[in-house]
């Protein structure tokens, strides 16, 4: 059975969502270490940059929550992975562009406007990563504004690793106002079953 490493409240819940998504069976667990640290020599040894998500599968470890993805797509994801290597090569376009041009300055937005103490939010740099954020958010939007999904007609690797991402942007009160398409894709993605029941393990 594939393990997943990590907790929902993090970007563990993008390979959650990937999870169950394909319907792989898997289970999620934290560090194996006894204190639950991601900087023990355990967990280390799974992911050398302690951080989290990790998976095992057989023998594979893997890191990198949108790789994690791709990789799942590809061995259990039935349509979610394009049969074209043209097609495939937009989804590693999208997912390398969701991690370098979205990833980063949602991060700054929601950690200064949501997860850090009130003593350590600038919400200045929350502003000047929303300011970043305008570009690559008309990016998506023009991708989207001719076709529902980022490949076309059906929802594939790319939309789930891009609106993963994206899902963020809610919650760092990033406004997506100016991007109607991408805002409705955003929230239908969202809105699939598989997302939900990601979604709901941040309640549990
Ligand atoms: N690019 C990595 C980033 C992983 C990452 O930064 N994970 C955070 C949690 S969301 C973490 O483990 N942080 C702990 C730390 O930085 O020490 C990925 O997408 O998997």
């Amino acid at each position: 059975m594939i393990t997943l490493y990590g907790v929902p409240r993090s970007r563990t819940l993008r390979c959650i969502w990937m999870l169950e998504e394909v319907g792989a069976p898997y289970r999620l667990e934290k560090s194996p270490a006894s204190d639950g640290s991601w900087h023990s020599p355990e967990y280390t040894a799974i992911n050398p940059n302690r951080k989290i998500p990790a998976l095992r599968d057989g023998e594979l470890v893997l890191w990198e929550s949108l790789a994690i993805n791709q990789y799942l797509a590809e061995k259990y994801g039935g349509t979610l992975w394009p049969e074209t290597p043209e097609a495939r090569g937009l989804v590693y376009q999208w997912g390398l562009w969701a991690n370098g041009e979205l990833d980063p300055h949602l991060f700054t937005a929601i950690y200064h406007r949501l997860l850090a103490a009130e003593a350590h939010r600038d919400e200045e740099k929350a502003v000047q990563a929303e300011a970043t954020l305008q570009k690559p958010l008309g990016v998506l939007n023009a991708a989207l504004e001719s076709h529902a999904f980022l490949l076309g007609d059906a929802f594939t690797a790319a939309d789930l690793n891009v609106a993963s991402v994206a899902a963020w942007a809610p919650w760092a009160r990033v406004d997506l106002t100016a991007f109607p398409a991408a805002a409705a894709w955003l929230n239908g993605c969202l809105e699939r079953p598989a997302s939900k029941k990601a979604l709901a393990k941040l309640q549990q």
